[in-house]
């Protein structure tokens, strides 16, 4: 079955117990032919781990070459309506007064203590209209229950979008190969749409990675597979190896793991995130709590 809980078969020599409550992606059949070694679980869905390389090879490869990363596990959370944006303020320290349509926000999101919910990479798609692109805990669940909480007119969902990064200081030649030379042009923590098989796709020029890269938002999983092979056939060209976040490369940038390196118990100011919590003109959930930490009060 063609969905994120089909192919229980296809799975059974990973050494995890399938069940739905572990979701596939529409790449998973892919990583396995690809040669995965092993899987962890973020979000309730599956992230490839490894590869046959070492940590050391594949931290080597991808500081040269280009991979091609299925973390669909980076799941979206839609927040949609008139009061999507007094939602979104609502949830972090860190102001969106100024953020255009098309940027991608960095975005820790605090609770009543200061402790950290996520650190969601943050869309916005128009003036009513976000993703939050989570780690791994269940925002889905904290932006819903403040939302009936509040009254807010809002639309929560977890979209059919299935990222797909492509990392590497070749991501780009081999992206625009693909996607045209506009691909070129994509700054930063920025977006844009791009045409495939019909279809109008969100592409970021951001990832997991410290090597440059972009991250495609790919909407339908029934075009995941053909997806994959697209840009494998023309990674070739590129040296593309599959891959998954790079310990080494992730540590040497500075890049945190929610769960891992911090957690609930954790403030933003303890994970270094001072700089996305220097604008405390807005109202936010753990404002008092975290005026405290800074010694405002
Ligand atoms: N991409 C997307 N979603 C994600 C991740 C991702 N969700 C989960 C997890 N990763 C969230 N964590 C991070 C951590 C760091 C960055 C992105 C997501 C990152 N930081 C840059 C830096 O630290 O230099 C840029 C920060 C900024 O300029 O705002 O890239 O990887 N889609």
């Amino acid at each position: 079955m063609d969905t994120q809980y089909g192919g229980l078969n296809k799975m059974s020599n990973s050494g995890l117990n399938m069940s739905r409550r572990i979701r596939r992606t529409p790449y998973t059949e892919k990583v396995i032919e690809a040669g995965v070694s092993g899987f962890t679980v973020v979000n309730h869905m599956l992230l490839p781990k490894s590869y046959k390389a070492t940590v050391e090879e594949d931290y080597w490869h991808l500081s040269k070459n280009t991979q091609i990363w299925d973390v669909s596990c980076q799941r979206q959370v839609q927040i949609i309506g008139e009061d999507a944006t007094k939602l979104i303020q609502l949830m972090s320290p860190r102001s969106i007064k100024d953020m255009p349509i098309g940027k991608c926000y960095y975005y820790p999101m605090i609770d009543e203590n200061a402790g950290m919910i996520n650190d969601p990479v943050l869309l916005k798609l128009n003036e009513n209209k976000y993703w939050l692109s989570v780690a791994d805990s269940d925002v889905l669940l904290w932006a819903k229950g403040l939302a009936v909480g509040r009254n807010f007119k809002v639309d929560i969902i977890e979209p059919d979008i299935y990222p797909l990064a492509i990392q590497g200081p070749k991501s780009e030649e081999l992206m625009s190969s693909i996607f045209g030379e506009k691909i070129k042009k994509l700054k930063f923590f920025h977006f844009s749409f791009f045409e495939y098989e019909g279809t109008k796709q969100v592409i970021a020029r951001s990832g997991y990675s410290k090597q440059d890269g972009f991250e495609i938002y790919l909407k339908g999983f029934s075009l995941g597979k053909k997806l994959w092979e697209t840009i494998w056939e023309a990674g070739k060209d590129f040296n593309i190896s599959p891959g998954c976040p790079n310990l080494i490369d992730r540590i040497e940038g500075g890049l945190l793991s929610y769960g891992n390196e911090f957690t609930l118990e954790n403030n933003p100011i303890e994970c270094g995130f001072d700089n996305y919590c220097n604008n405390l003109s807005h109202d936010f959930i753990g404002k008092n709590a975290l005026k405290k930490i800074l010694k405002m009060e």
